[in-house]
């Protein structure tokens, strides 16, 4: 992927499942990454890492909800590579899993801070920085659920809908200046986030089998892939790769075609 050498990229939610694979394998392809997420410590050791393993990273503790702590991690990046030319708007989280009447109001609005209000901070800070030099990638995790409506996830379905209203509007505001703001729905993968809803037992992506997930690193590959000049064509929509024709583009195996 000659396409991302000598790139520098934030990918947040970097402490685990797809925002951990996707730093190793941007940096494993030449970009400088600085890794974000709320557990410090972890971060930190995956970043050293990366390092000694020859690629270049570095970790800031941050939370998404928290948008002056999202303005400090962009002006970090900003200070410490000199440039912003990916931003990888992964940190999400689906829990406390509940029907309407039995979820709490707290709850279900810090997921909203996270999934929605997140996206929007990395959109917000980022933008400028990727304008001032002439344009910049911004990938933001979407979901299935952002099109269907499952039991139990009204807060994650609500979220990741308005987080596809929000790449279809930044692609819009920000296209004609360089900018490209792409969506990807990456169908269910090997995380603790499907841990979580295995565990809930509430609806049918509860009941799938866990061989049916893909790996985290299928993910990370395909983030890569959009940020060449291939992700062009899903500017402001959503990439998927729980299609065959999505796995193939970026050199996957096919649905059809899994390991069992
Ligand atoms: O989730 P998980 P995935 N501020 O739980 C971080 C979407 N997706 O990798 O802060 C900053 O393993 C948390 O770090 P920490 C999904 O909606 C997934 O599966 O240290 N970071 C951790 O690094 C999400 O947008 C599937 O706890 C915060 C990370 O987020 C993205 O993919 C299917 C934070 C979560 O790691 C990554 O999901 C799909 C905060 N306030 C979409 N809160 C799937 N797995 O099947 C959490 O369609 N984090």
């Amino acid at each position: 992927m000659e396409h991302l050498k000598g790139k520098t990229a934030i990918v947040t939610g970097a402490s685990r499942g797809i925002g951990e694979a996707t730093a190793r394998f941007l940096a494993s392809q030449g970009v400088k990454v600085l890794l974000a997420a709320r557990s410090a410590q972890v971060i930190e050791t995956l970043a050293a890492e990366i390092c000694a393993n020859g690629g270049e990273a570095s970790a800031f503790a941050c939370d998404v909800s928290d948008h002056s702590a999202v303005l400090a991690l962009v002006a970090q990046a900003k200070r410490r590579f000199a440039r912003l030319d990916i931003l990888v708007n992964n940190a999400g989280l689906i829990d406390p899993i509940a029907r309407i009447a039995d979820s709490s109001p707290e709850a279900w609005g810090h997921c909203l801070d996270v999934n929605v209000k997140g996206v929007y901070h990395g959109l917000h800070y980022a933008i400028p920085v990727m304008l001032e030099q002439g344009g910049g990638t911004i990938i933001n995790l979407s979901s299935g659920a952002a099109n269907s409506s499952l039991e139990g996830w009204s807060h994650y379905c609500a979220s990741k809908a308005a987080v596809a209203r929000l790449t279809g509007v930044a692609q819009k505001e920000y296209a004609a200046d360089g900018l490209r703001v792409i969506g990807l729905s990456p169908g269910t993968v090997a995380t603790d986030m499907q841990s979580s809803i295995k565990a809930s037992g509430i609806n049918p992506v509860s009941r799938l089998a866990p061989s049916s997930h893909i790996s985290p690193e299928w993910v990370a590959q395909a983030i890569a892939y959009l940020c060449g000049p291939d992700g062009d064509e899903f500017a402001g929509g959503d990439f998927s790769l729980k299609t065959s024709e999505g796995r193939q583009r970026v050199g996957l195996p096919l649905a059809d075609r899994l390991p069992a």
